[in-house]
């Protein structure tokens, strides 16, 4: 089969983990050129990849313009996420753009009005969970008779650390995101209202960082999804999430580690983090926007889904600033979105 050629727009750790899955682990693609914001980082670290003959470009306007770059992968800092993706649509090219679409609700609606102007879906967003195994299941238990109508949900999101440049409101942006675009593709269902509480912050966040911080929110048709998100938890990369239905319960399995008992106890293995906890996940998600280039038609998380959630973030920012509930409003959603 004939693979495709693809450009990798942001060289940091996801850049790189994407560019050498696609590389070495999926099939139909081959990564031909590159490009990160930082031009002089992009050639140190193209030659760190085990990629031969990619092209380094100087910006993703070039990276998106070359002829051999069906689609871009973007997976550079949030806040050049909405330029490179204006880019793209404009040169009518497939995107995958990491999570967050954008870092604010705003520059979202941009990318998403930009896009149904184009009449076509181009863009799908990195929401790997949707692709993971554990979370598939989760959701046909769902919506199998089972569990019955749910009424509530726990979703806990810990993580070891962060990167040293991690900015305060990215506890929202980065880490609740993602149970906020969980609640909304379980449920089927838009967020209504959010709420963010504080808890006594860990001595290990940096100054001016709250960590952790607690979400309740509110689907339109009144389900009550609590949500723990802790940044510099230390212990492990520590995901879950149960839904309480009106017949039973039914919980996100933990990845099978090996259980080791000796004098010591029983013990079984835990993740450090994401890479590594959602690997799978993410292969079976990158596979898919391979194949939905060379197929044309676009899956998974639209720019509508990253919007959504990005405006359940904002609404989210205020309601830490102001401590009430804050309703989250949505602009109309474009025909492209529909199906
Ligand atoms: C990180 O940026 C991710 O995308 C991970 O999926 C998430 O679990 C983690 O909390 C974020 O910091």
């Amino acid at each position: 089969m004939e693979s495709v050629g693809v450009g990798v727009y942001g060289l940091g750790k996801m850049g790189r983990a994407h560019a050498e899955r696609i590389g070495k682990a999926l099939h139909g693609a081959r990564v031909t050129a590159v490009a990160d914001p930082d031009p002089q980082f992009a050639r140190v670290a193209a030659d760190q990849l085990d990629l031969p003959d990619v092209a380094v470009e100087p910006d993703a306007a070039a990276l998106f313009g070359r002829d051999d770059v069906a689609g871009v992968l973007i997976a550079a800092w949030d806040g050049e996420h909405e330029a490179a993706l204006l880019e793209g649509l404009r040169q009518g090219k497939h995107i995958f753009c990491e999570k967050p679409l954008t870092p604010t609700p705003e520059a979202s609606l941009r990318v998403v009005r930009a896009e149904a102007a184009t009449g076509r879906r181009l863009v799908q967003v990195g929401f790997m969970r949707r692709f993971d195994a554990g979370y598939l299941q989760l959701k046909q238990l769902l919506s199998s008779d089972g569990v019955g109508a749910p009424l509530l949900a726990y979703c806990m999101h810990r993580n070891v650390s962060q990167p040293p440049n991690f900015e305060a409101d990215q506890i929202v942006t980065q880490v609740m995101v993602h149970e906020f675009d969980i609640a909304r593709w379980l449920f089927d269902d838009e967020i209504g209202r959010v709420r963010v509480d504080r808890s006594r912050p860990t001595s290990r966040a940096p100054k001016g960082l709250a960590d952790p911080l607690t979400a309740v929110l509110w689907t339109r048709s009144g389900v009550r999804v609590n949500v723990e998100a802790v940044c510099f938890g230390r212990y492990a990369y520590d995901i879950r999430c149960e839904v309480l239905g009106e017949n039973g319960s039914v919980a996100l399995p933990d990845p099978s580690f090996p259980v080791l008992r000796d004098a010591h106890g029983v013990n079984r293995g835990i993740g450090m983090d994401w890479l590594n906890r959602f690997e799978d996940a993410y292969n079976t998600e990158i596979q898919a926007w391979v194949d939905s280039i060379s197929s044309g038609v676009s899956v998974g998380p639209s720019s509508w889904d990253g919007y959504a959630a990005q405006a359940a973030c904002g609404a989210a920012l205020a309601s830490l600033e102001s401590g009430d509930e804050v309703t989250v409003d949505l602009a109309d959603k474009p025909g492209i979105y529909h199906f």
